[in-house]
């Protein structure tokens, strides 16, 4: 019998780096972070040619805080690359290849060694065990499979736990009701906004999601508020938890809840070194507390080392809790790409998702549409009244909506109360603004 309280009282630690001081942390990062540095220097002509025109070099690294010094990585300079500039190994040592949709131009392309894999694995692992997974749960997997790395990600998280894995993928929602109802899961991964569509189609079909015997959600890959938490808590009577990654970095697992305390993404810092700078001006790298975009250095990635990757994110870094080596992130408040300038107001739609659900009639599927008539910029919120209000009840909530909005944002917009079912629904990341400006 171990005889170490402190990391008894941790709920199951995985493995010795987890539950390491912050102080055993900082060692490790101070020496994967040089070994790291020099790998992407002496293997990658990006970073050798990027950093012999800023004039700095591997060795200028004495201690952490030097980070500072090295030139930022954007998902520009790995599309300039695309497709396998960036690897720092043979093609011959890549175990495996993902890309991301590549929907706003050319797709970003990464690659894994085995030991990337392994440790991706780990990672997630991590991850889902804080949330509450338990090795031998049915975990039904339903984000998407493919170059996109959440199916194959949280497949490989869910499978190192020790977890019986349905890779079920994203869409097909009538498939997944039925895969719920007959193979019984406990634990259900995918998008916040797809297990939302899943509950409504439940409902719909006369089913009860709060009759299904899952337990546990895991949930990422689009920002989410805690309004939402609990619309998918009371729908479906689960603990829901969040998990953060992005591709670029590694995939789902960079940081992840958990499902006791829910109060934030616990960031693996035994593997990568996080930074928040000032979002409108990147020389300024702010203190813990403060809010800013999310910036990381991998520090034991052997394909694909990246450094001080912007990841356009906005958050701010809390000291770790239940892991208390490894720093919490706050919830995305949203992307800096995402934001919406209105008439002088920055305003993101999950500014908005969180006061539509404190209007009771309105139901949390909706839509941001922008739109410019007389030159003038103009905000219209779509959003379905709740299945169980009234349109009467639900003008009311278009009123109460319009007024939270002009209280906590700062901005007038037309709200445009739709009928239940009349929206998209999410099949995995949620598109939510529709941008008619330039049309
Ligand atoms: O979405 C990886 C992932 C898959 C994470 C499954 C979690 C679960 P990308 O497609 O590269 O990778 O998109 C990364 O998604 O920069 C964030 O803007 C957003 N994102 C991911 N997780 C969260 C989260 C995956 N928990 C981009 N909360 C990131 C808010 C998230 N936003």
């Amino acid at each position: 019998m171990s005889q170490n309280t402190d990391r008894d009282s941790l709920p199951n630690p995985l493995d010795p780096e987890e539950s390491m001081s912050r102080e055993q942390i900082e060692a490790i990062q101070l020496t994967r972070l040089k070994e790291t540095l020099h790998h992407a220097y002496n293997n990658v002509p990006y970073y050798t040619a990027k950093y012999d025109a800023a004039g700095v070099h591997p060795d200028d690294l004495k201690e952490l805080a030097d980070l500072a010094k090295f030139p930022f990585t954007d998902k520009e300079d790995l599309r300039k690359n695309y497709p396998f500039g960036m690897f720092a190994v043979p093609q011959h040592e890549i175990a495996r290849i993902h890309a991301s949709s590549g929907t706003t131009g050319q797709p970003t392309v990464v690659g894994y060694t085995k030991q990337d894999l392994e440790d991706w694995a780990k990672l997630g692992a991590r991850c889902l065990r804080m949330a509450g997974v338990k090795p031998g749960w049915k975990v039904h997997n339903a984000y998407g499979y493919g170059l996109f790395t959440g199916g194959l990600g949280a497949h490989a998280a869910a499978e190192y736990l020790g977890a019986t894995v349905i890779p079920m993928s994203g869409g097909q929602t009538d498939k997944q009701i039925s895969l719920i109802q007959d193979f019984e899961p406990d634990a259900i991964l995918c998008t916040p906004t797809y297990l939302l569509t899943i509950g409504d189609a439940m409902q719909r079909k006369g089913l009860d999601p709060r009759a299904t015997s899952l337990k546990v959600a895991v949930l990422g890959a689009e920002p989410w508020t805690e309004e939402m938490r609990h619309e998918l808590e009371e729908m479906f009577n689960i603990t829901a938890c969040d998990i953060y990654g992005l591709s670029e970095v590694m995939g789902p697992g960079v940081a992840g809840e958990n499902g006791e305390r829910k109060d934030g993404s616990h960031i693996w810092e035994d593997h990568f070194r996080p930074e928040i700078i000032d979002a409108f001006d990147e020389t300024k790298v702010l203190p813990d507390g403060e809010h800013g975009e999310l910036v990381f250095t991998s520090l034991t990635k052997q394909a694909l080392p990246i450094i001080r990757y912007r990841t356009h994110d906005l958050t701010r870094l809390m000291p770790g809790t239940s892991r208390p080596g490894h720093r919490r992130m706050g919830r995305i408040t949203g992307r800096s790409d995402d934001m919406i300038i209105l008439r002088g107001v920055n305003l993101f739609p999950s500014q908005i998702e969180e006061l539509i659900l404190k209007v009771p009639s309105l139901s949390p599927h909706f839509q941001l549409i922008l739109s410019r008539p007389d030159r003038m910029d103009q905000l219209a919120v779509k959003v379905e009244r709740r299945m169980d209000a009234s349109s009467g009840d639900a003008a009311n909530g278009a009123k109460e909506l319009a007024k939270l909005i002009k209280i906590h944002v700062g901005s007038s917009c037309a709200i445009d109360v739709v009928e239940p079912e009349s929206l998209e629904r999410s099949l995995g990341k949620l598109k939510r603004i529709f941008d008619l400006r330039n049309s």
